[in-house]
């Protein structure tokens, strides 16, 4: 069991004391070893000595992810390569990948962090820890690899794909804790339906799910499938990996490693700071890492923050599930459409099924949106009436989320894409 107790229950003015030394030491080192950090700094005229609190983040510049490309491959590392260990990447749809630098004591640092998360969720020594993220340039497998380590856990490193496998694995192995996107565990589920694994035949207790988002009413739909306490963890490759936050069981938003990170939230518009409970953008920076210092990075993601402590014992910031990013909100007619909203009406719905597909395209000046839903069970398709009625109840309930007028199509079962790593639910034809 990995709870740190210094730090995860330190009282708010000894954590803000903590990150205000940090800070004032990643600063420094940002801007002594890495020419991109001390351009932009010089350029404003400031000087790490200028940062004496921590309202005095809001004077360093923002670190964006065209600043990460444009350094590419290692042009933000703050050290040489001979104290480089290890290196991860992150493809993004286009163009080059994302690079990330670690020190030992980077790794160290990451497994402590995974280390909490776990011991958050409940996972402890006695479990067998089969992680089904890919292992290789992505961080989910070695992030949340050396992290179950460190507690203890037995691992199974199985990595991603082959579901016959991970199937045979869980059983034969005793997985008791499972490890992926909330997407792979939605495919599995269909698979040991159709493989006739029961419930009975598995262990499995606790879920820890990451790499993008699921609505509570997904969580729930996981939860009752398996049988588990399904948690959640976040993170990003340019901070760490997963590793920045995750839920403890009293499921109250995500416990930031705020030893390791310092949160902002701001206005995605006006870039200026939110406030405690305020919906925003959130803005990190790195205050341990040694490798690649991230000063004021934009995340995209859109949360917000709770500083109360927590019913778990818990004192460390919590971040509220990821509401969608600025850049996968759908404008459509112009109105704003997060397809997270969607997921929620769509999974709370009875007889279609938690895969679902969003098209978007243009006839003419008009934007159209349909939304492909997978029917839980084909009978269905037999009566007209009933499926028109389906059809009817899904396209009011959106409606009404919505506040938008969108053609719901239902499918038959599997027929829709499956992911083994983060899905991809929208597709934007406007602009193909
Ligand atoms: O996805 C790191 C990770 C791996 C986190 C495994 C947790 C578990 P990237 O590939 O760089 O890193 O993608 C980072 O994924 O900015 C979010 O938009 C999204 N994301 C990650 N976790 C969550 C989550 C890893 N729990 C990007 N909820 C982030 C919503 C998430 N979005």
């Amino acid at each position: 069991m990995i709870w740190n107790r210094e730090i995860e229950q330190a009282g708010r003015g000894q954590i803000r004391e903590l990150q205000l030394e940090r800070l004032k030491w990643a600063v420094s080192r940002a801007y002594d070893s890495v020419p991109f950090y001390r351009k932009k700094f010089d350029e404003i005229g400031l000087k790490p000595s200028h940062i004496v609190s921590l309202e005095d983040i809001r004077k360093i510049p923002f670190t964006t992810k065209d600043d990460l490309r444009d350094n590419y491959p290692y042009g933000l590392l703050a050290v040489p390569m001979s104290q480089i260990v290890r290196v991860h990447a992150s493809s993004g749809t286009t163009g080059k990948p994302i690079v990330a630098g670690y020190t030992r004591d980077d790794l160290d640092n990451w497994s402590e962090c995974i280390a909490r998360l776990v011991t958050m969720t409940g996972g402890c020594s006695d479990d067998v820890a089969q992680i089904a993220f890919g292992y290789g340039l992505f961080t989910g497998g070695f992030g949340l690899h050396y992290g179950l380590e460190k507690v203890g856990a037995a691992v199974v490193p199985i990595s991603s794909g082959n579901s016959e496998m991970q199937l045979m694995l869980m059983r034969d192995f005793g997985a008791t804790l499972f490890v992926s996107t909330p997407s792979y565990i939605l495919y599995l589920s269909e698979f040991a339906e159709e493989s006739g694994v029961k419930k009975s035949d598995i262990k499995l207790r606790i879920g820890m799910f990451g790499g993008e988002g699921h609505t509570p009413e997904m969580r729930a739909e996981i939860e009752k499938r398996w049988g588990i306490v399904a948690t959640e963890n976040y993170g990003l490759t340019e901070v760490m990996g997963p590793g920045v936050s995750g839920e403890c069981t009293e499921f109250c938003g995500m416990h930031v490693n705020e030893d390791h990170f310092l949160a902002e939230i701001v206005d995605p518009g006006t870039l200026e700071p939110l406030g405690e409970g305020e919906q925003g953008e959130m803005v990190l920076t790195t205050l341990s890492k040694e490798g690649m210092p991230m000063l004021r990075y934009r995340t995209k993601d859109i949360t917000f923050m709770d500083y109360a402590p927590c019913r778990c014992g818990r004192t460390t910031a919590r971040m509220h599930k990821v509401l969608g990013r600025t850049d996968d909100m759908l404008i459509i007619r112009g109105v704003n459409v997060f397809p997270s909203q969607i997921e929620s009406v769509l999974v709370g719905m009875p007889r279609i099924g938690p895969h679902y597909q969003i098209v978007v395209s243009r006839k003419g000046y008009m934007d159209a949106m349909e939304i492909q839903v997978e029917l839980a069970d084909a009978s269905l398709l037999e009566s007209y009436r009933e499926l028109e009625k389906l059809e009817k109840a899904v396209h009011d309930r959106l409606k009404a989320v919505l506040r938008l007028e969108s053609k719901v199509k239902l499918v038959e079962p599997k027929t829709l894409a499956r992911y083994t790593g983060k899905a991809k639910r929208v597709t934007d034809l406007r602009n193909a």
